[in-house]
């Protein structure tokens, strides 16, 4: 493990290889992170890591290396509801980024608009016990019916707890995106118990997307991810129009198991082998979540 001076873990490769998958121009690494850097933006007192500083140069500069356009940067916990590290990188991305924010369900529509007006599009629900003290549904929900126009959320589960989140999830009124696929055990395979559940989830209404990402974080086996992509690749080509894909670059709490972002990009093409897929999953999703404006061609 990559402790600093202060005691503060690193979870991400300083050297990650050059992946051999070439994204199409546009793509979009629709899950990251930013930590810090600390000084300007400290982390929250409930924080439940204490990563080294990740801050926006370094995520720019991996986007770049591995051939993605844009990222959606999603308030990491440790920074709780301060969401200014993550505003300032999307401050920092010349439009290259927007975001997903986390916030405390009695946050003022002020408040809210002026998220909107730093380039977030939508909250963050997570109901994560080692990440999180509390997740109350009920004010999750309240909040979620003032969003300003356009936004949607983001929730983060683990698979046992689907079953009990679905009339939270179908009160929501807004789109809403599963993080990590809601973490189904990827050794089931593609018509297992966890994925049966989220491919119900997603027949339930046309507005739920999923993230196809983290085979380091869902596949134990690790590198080359082969029960993760046996898993996934049949999701990707049945709900096509509603998957996204992100690094999760800085990867947090990976630290004893610190992914190759560049291997994690070469499993792109073992999830989407077809190269419309791809642009759906990479640029055609993400962009009609995140940059509606923008007429792709
Ligand atoms: C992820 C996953 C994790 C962490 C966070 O906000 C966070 O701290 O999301 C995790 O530890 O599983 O999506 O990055």
């Amino acid at each position: 493990m990559s402790l600093d001076a202060n005691g503060r873990v690193r979870s991400w490769t300083l050297d990650s290889s050059k992946p051999r998958y070439v994204p199409p121009p546009g793509a979009v690494d629709a899950h990251c992170h930013v930590f810090g850097p600390a000084v300007e933006f400290p982390f929250s007192p409930n924080a439940k890591y204490l990563p080294q500083d990740a801050g926006p140069e370094a995520l720019f500069a991996l986007r770049d290396r591995l051939g993605f356009t844009r990222n959606v940067i999603v308030q990491a916990s440790c920074h709780g509801t301060d969401n200014r590290a993550t505003l300032n990188a999307i401050a920092k991305s010349a439009g290259r980024a927007r975001g997903v924010a986390v916030v405390d369900p009695a946050i003022s529509d002020a408040e809210l608009e002026g998220l909107d007006q730093g380039g977030i599009r939508g909250i963050r629900f997570n109901f994560l016990k080692r990440l999180v003290d509390d997740a109350p549904k009920d004010k999750f929900l309240e909040v979620a019916k003032r969003l300003p126009a356009g936004w949607h959320v983001v929730v983060y589960f683990e698979a046992d707890l689907l079953e009990a989140l679905r009339p939270f999830l179908d009160a929501i009124p807004v789109p809403i995106i599963i993080d990590h696929m809601g973490r189904p055990d990827v050794t089931q395979g593609p018509g297992g118990a966890d994925l049966r559940a989220l491919r119900q989830l997603l027949d339930s209404r046309g507005d739920i997307w999923t993230k196809v990402s983290c085979p380091d974080r869902l596949d134990a086996a690790g590198p080359p991810y082969d029960d993760f992509v046996a898993a996934v690749g049949p999701l990707v080509e049945d709900y096509g129009d509603r998957v996204l894909w992100g690094t999760d670059w800085p990867h947090p709490n990976m630290e004893s198991r610190i992914p190759d972002d560049g291997a994690l990009v070469d499993l792109i093409p073992r999830i989407a082998p077809a190269p419309e897929l791809q642009r759906k999953l990479l640029i055609g999703n993400p962009m009609k979540l995140y940059w509606p404006e923008v007429i792709v061609p």
